[in-house]
């Protein structure tokens, strides 16, 4: 090859080689939630209702996050202030918000010892624990089909080596009140994920985290229904990221519920605090039932312990080194995707069973654009199912059923028809990649149960 020749080729392998490299740069997601929903999990903040007005709050909020926790607006004295009397003004504010923002909302917290209304602190025995059930019935019910997951109990167990359950007027109920709260809230929302959430189970040989391990591994041996495990993780010096956090992860995923970070935040500052960050996400990412990471607040200035600067935002909304090494993480991170992700092949989702029958989502091919779910329904030959689509997402065909839908056209009602117990649809992301279907109730006839069986006489054709 004479050397002329030789040298261009080399200038335009040089060219191809910079071109890729620029080409991945360029690929890289930009924001947290972004990039998280790339690797099939969601990265969300705690959310103040009285910060929604400040602009570069709101700006940040939009931009960053895909997953919402009220921080104050769903706890007991917010949502019921008086008994049996309920105001969701403020929660509400939050969930339209991040509605509107293509994010999902993490309810937070349905039954918690602490920010209970003064009529409830005052409560004990037989009258508190029916005022629990009708609580998050109320309040489950309220929100059915809006949200992700709920913090079900909030910090039961006490921290210490004892591994006893964290005294309290609820506890003082009987100590079945933890699955009591459990059943209540599956019944009133059969789609949302029920999180046990908790502080200081970050360690893996810590008490506290043996202890809250045990209790999952129990209600998961006698089907009480848990689907998730939250470490809120708020760390600093006393309290640091433990060497062993990725085993905590682990070990809770493998009793077969999912592991959410909660509360995520790190005091300190510079690449220390950065440090941190990139080794909590790298562990969750590592891990693949941890299926997202929410963080306690937006800026420093936001946060319940600001004097600390735990968060990935400065007061003025600034990117932290936290943020750039978090977004990194992220980018940089697993090959592991969680089992009810987005990305995964064919895996067991929510289910939803209502007594009659069970329906259970089981995700299907991913496409830029669009993914394919498909549904399965036992315990009944004639049924009717019900699935929540969330805007801007919308189905774009379905087979071997033919839905009917409400006027917001996001609620989906699909009937047996006599051809089998399975049907499926494609959905369209329009832009939101994160969200995914819930089935919302299934409701059986026929299926052994003692309800007369009813063939829907507007049974659809097969299709
Ligand atoms: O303490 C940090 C978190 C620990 N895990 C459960 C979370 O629910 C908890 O959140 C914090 C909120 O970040 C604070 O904002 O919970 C605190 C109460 O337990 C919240 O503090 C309250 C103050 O106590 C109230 O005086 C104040 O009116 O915040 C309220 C609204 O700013």
């Amino acid at each position: 090859m004479r050397p002329q020749f030789l040298l261009g080729l080399i200038v335009v392998l040089l060219a191809a080689a910079t071109a890729v490299a620029v080409t991945t740069a360029a690929q890289a997601a930009t924001t947290l939630g972004a990039s998280a929903a790339e690797k099939g999990r969601y990265f969300g903040t705690a959310v103040a209702g009285g910060r929604l007005g400040d602009s570069t709050y709101a700006t940040l909020l939009a931009r960053e996050f895909n997953m919402c926790t009220a921080e104050n607006e769903m706890k007991w004295d917010a949502t019921e202030p008086s008994q049996n009397s309920f105001n969701y003004a403020s929660a509400d504010a939050i969930v339209n918000r991040c509605t509107q923002n293509g994010a999902r909302i993490r309810g937070h917290a349905l039954a918690w010892h602490s920010q209970q209304p003064g009529w409830a602190q005052n409560m004990s025995g037989t009258a508190l624990r029916n005022a629990m059930v009708n609580h998050i019935t109320k309040v489950a019910t309220y929100y059915r089909g809006k949200i992700h997951s709920w913090d079900v109990v909030n910090e039961a167990f006490a921290d210490g080596t004892s591994g006893a359950r964290r005294d309290s007027n609820l506890q003082r109920t009987g100590n079945d009140w933890i699955e009591v709260a459990f059943r209540t809230a599956r019944a009133a929302d059969p789609g949302a994920k029920l999180c046990y959430n908790d502080y200081n189970t970050d360690n893996w040989t810590d008490a506290k985290t043996q202890a809250v391990y045990r209790m999952v591994q129990d209600f998961k041996n006698r089907g009480v229904p848990i689907d998730c495990v939250g470490l809120q993780s708020h760390f600093n010096s006393q309290s640091p990221v433990p060497g062993n956090y990725q085993t905590t992860l682990s070990s809770f995923a493998a009793l077969g519920v999912d592991v959410q970070i909660t509360e995520l935040d790190i005091e300190g500052s510079g690449t220390a605090q950065a440090n941190n960050y990139r080794s909590v996400v790298t562990a969750c990412l590592n891990v693949a039932r941890c299926t997202g990471i929410t963080v306690w607040g937006i800026r420093d200035t936001d946060s319940w312990r600001a004097s600390g600067t735990p968060l990935l935002f400065d007061g003025s909304g600034n990117k932290k080194a936290a943020y750039n090494s978090t977004l990194d993480a992220l980018n940089a991170g697993g090959t592991t995707t969680p089992t009810t992700g987005p990305t995964t092949g064919p895996t067991t989702g929510p289910t939803s069973g209502s007594g009659t029958c069970t329906a259970t989502l089981t995700p299907g091919t991913v496409w830029g654009d669009r993914y394919n779910s498909s549904v399965t329904v036992s315990g009944a030959s004639t049924w009717t199912v019900v699935v929540v689509i969330t805007a801007p997402q919308k189905v774009s065909s379905t087979w071997s059923g033919t839905p009917t839908w409400d006027s917001s056209g996001n609620v989906m009602t699909v009937q047996s028809n006599g051809s089998g117990n399975s049907f499926g649809f494609t959905t369209m992301f329009n832009g939101n990649t994160s969200a995914r279907p819930q089935i919302r109730s299934c409701t059986g006839a026929g299926g052994g149960t003692t309800s007369p069986t009813v063939v829907p006489t507007t049974a659809p054709p097969s299709g």
